[in-house]
């Protein structure tokens, strides 16, 4: 038993590829919990969550803000990025340092150079809530990977293809996963299953997944 078995690459710091362009950095941000969920809290004071209204005038499950440049909206108008809170008409808070710099390491380590997000979605789910398949296509760079961090209660990711009616695969997320997906995954329909009940020490009933883009 010598120590570089625990090393980046141990099962719990593992790569694993889950298609072309997309890499699950299992543990990533293991060591960063504590300190990412303490910018959380200094996002939400400053630009609470809050359940966005689909175009078709569903309310979301999913609890939603943003932080960056720009952040995601959606209301009855439809889906975009703009610079500022709907909430407030200010600017969206700052992206905290670590968490930019998090998100580039991620994208470096899954072979993508020079990604430079300008938009952080910030996503909170709890026991129920849900994300159905969809498309990310909101942003104007589709060569720029996404990347996710996952924190708090464990969930299952659902991830098909470029066609909706493809069967799609799942994989369970936790507290500290890394996802980034780029290149031939990029436009791929992806979701999150009904989140069931559960209890994390450093979230307590919810699941935050933070999502960095480049949006323009
Ligand atoms: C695969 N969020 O915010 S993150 C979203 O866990 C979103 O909150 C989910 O889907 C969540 O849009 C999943 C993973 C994710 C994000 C973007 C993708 C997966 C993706 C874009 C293309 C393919
Ligand atoms: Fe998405």
């Amino acid at each position: 038993m010598t120590a570089d078995l625990f090393d980046d690459q141990s099962p719990e710091r593992m790569a694993q590829p889950m298609a072309p362009g997309a890499m699950l950095l299992h543990g990533f941000a293991l060591d960063m919990q504590a300190s990412l969920l303490a910018a959380f809290e200094e996002v939400i004071a400053q630009a609470p969550l809050r359940h966005l209204v689909t175009p078709g005038g569903y309310t979301m499950s999913v609890a939603m803000t943003n932080c960056g440049a720009l952040g995601w909206v959606s209301d009855r108008r439809g889906y975009r990025y703009q610079e500022t809170d709907p909430l407030s008409g200010q600017p969206w808070p700052q992206m905290p340092d670590a968490w930019r710099e998090l998100a580039v390491r991620a994208a470096t380590e899954a072979g993508y150079a020079d990604f430079k997000p300008d938009a952080c979605l910030v996503n909170s789910y709890q026991p129920g809530a849900k994300l159905s398949l969809h498309q990310d296509r909101d942003e104007a760079d589709m060569a720029a990977p996404i990347v996710s961090v996952s924190l708090g209660l464990p969930a299952t990711f659902l991830f098909g293809t470029e066609r909706r009616a493809d069967k799609p695969q799942r994989y369970r997320l936790l507290s500290g996963d890394v996802v980034v997906w780029g290149g031939a995954s990029r436009l791929a329909y992806h979701g999150i299953a009904q989140l069931p009940d559960g209890g994390h020490a450093l979230t307590a009933r919810r699941r935050i997944n933070l999502t960095f883009r480049k949006a323009v």
